[in-house]
């Protein structure tokens, strides 16, 4: 079938979708395909970005067909594994772009997170054939942004939310363990497959694998100068969040591989340059902007600590265990590992900035939230003085998905830079 008729079949306003994929190009190629010495093994995901609403939306379409669960998932906590072993697959639906943020507001406030507008947005005006496909979304109680807007999304398609713990104590881990037991049975139910212990930790092997990758690339990113770009580092975890899981990790290990002999012979993206860890919110695509600025800037990005980052990849579960009980109990205890600023207190995320400060040898930190996200805006004015303590150089930022803002945020950068 022609991509256009399954986006039609799928009730995408062709009309629109046509206008928001045609600045795709010229935006890509400035950002991305204009870098001098680029990997070569970036093609795969420039190609995936270059179909982005083609094959892999014609692969879950039929997977869809074939009676496959898709859930859409906004969150990091969401856990693949559970939804994989059922025969399901997962796709993270958080939206980055500006274009649909008129759409949402026409249901929600506008002094409310990009992200949360972005996401709904893609929804409500039918322009993503990610939340189209989707059988069920899967929100997840975080922030309260994103918790009030599921229940207006919930209007438009089926909602299924996750509740969450707010401290990380063991009555946290219990709830939790709580909730993913539930979410078991609610995929086993949606899917009409029982989840067993060998699917499950098929699974868990397979999301683990796909970990693994990233973190070799975040290991490789230590050296100097560092192999790739932040920019392209962080476009592949922003792939990972909607690609098949085993194809999108043998294309990780492919490039990984690269990677390694860049290293080797010395070979790197920019010399000599200032090296920024970014910690902060996520960064979903096509949301591309800060990177861009902070690299246009001279600098280089060696690591993103954000769920499409780090934050992405640390938690390994572990494969120890006899039943599925087990194995459900390793992924709650894994996934409480993620620092979100939602959880309180949060202060194991400050060493952790610290930490992979060090480790990545970086020159200076920028701390960068999504406008109105109350959560991480709080925690890096405290993360600010702490990194200060350490003697620490940090920039607090905040930005959104407009251009606007571009002008001066180069400044703030460009200032930045000099005083490291
Ligand atoms: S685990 S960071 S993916 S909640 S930026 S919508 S917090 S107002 S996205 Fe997140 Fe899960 Fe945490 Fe990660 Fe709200 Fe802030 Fe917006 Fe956010």
């Amino acid at each position: 079938m022609d991509i256009r008729e399954i986006w039609k079949e799928l009730g995408i306003d062709l009309e629109r979708h046509d206008e928001l994929l045609e600045a795709l190009p010229e935006v890509y190629e400035e950002i991305f395909l204009s870098q001098e010495n680029r990997p070569e093994r970036m093609s795969y995901f420039d190609e995936v970005v270059a179909d982005i609403h083609g094959a892999r939306v014609r692969e879950l379409y039929e997977m869809r067909q074939e009676g496959k669960p898709i859930l859409g998932t906004f969150c990091v906590y969401v856990p693949e594994e559970i939804v994989l072993a059922a025969g399901g697959v997962c796709v993270g639906l958080c939206g980055g772009a500006e274009f649909p943020i008129p759409d949402a507001e026409k249901y929600l406030p506008r002094d409310l997170c990009p992200l949360i507008k972005s996401s709904f947005g893609f929804l409500v005006s039918r322009l993503c054939p990610y939340c189209q496909v989707a059988t069920v979304i899967v929100g997840e109680n975080t922030c309260d942004g994103k918790k009030k807007m599921y229940e207006i999304m919930s209007e438009h398609k089926d909602v299924y939310v996750m509740e969450m713990p707010q401290v990380k104590d063991e009555e946290g881990l219990e709830y939790w363990h709580e909730q993913l037991i539930k979410f078991k049975e609610f995929v086993e139910e949606l899917s009409g497959n029982e989840i067993t212990y060998e699917s499950l930790l098929d699974a868990i092997e397979r999301v683990n694998a796909k970990r693994e990758a990233f973190r070799k690339l975040y290991e490789l990113r230590k050296h100097d100068p560092a192999p790739i770009s932040g920019r392209d580092a962080n476009l592949i975890a922003q792939i990972a969040f909607y690609d098949d899981v085993d194809r999108f990790t043998e294309k990780v290990n492919e490039l990984n591989e690269e990677l390694e002999k860049r290293v080797e012979e010395g070979e790197g993206v920019a010399e000599e340059a200032p090296r920024i860890l970014v910690a902060g919110t996520p960064m979903p695509i096509p949301h591309w902007k800060l990177l861009y600025v902070v690299e246009s800037c001279g600098a280089v990005v060696v690591c993103e600590e954000s769920c499409t980052g780090t934050r992405y990849f640390e938690r390994e579960v572990s494969t120890e265990g006899d039943d599925v009980e087990d194995l459900i109990k390793n992924i709650a205890e894994a996934y409480m590992e993620t620092k979100c600023a939602i959880f309180t207190p949060n202060d194991e995320r400050v060493k952790d900035i610290i930490k992979k400060y060090k480790e990545w040898n970086c020159d200076g930190v920028i701390l960068y939230n999504l406008k109105f996200c109350q959560p991480y805006a709080v925690e890096h004015s405290k993360i600010e003085s702490r990194l200060r303590e350490e003697g620490i150089p940090a920039l607090k930022l905040e930005s959104d998905y407009s251009e606007e803002d571009v002008e001066q945020l180069k400044t703030r950068i460009e200032t930045f830079l000099e005083s490291i």
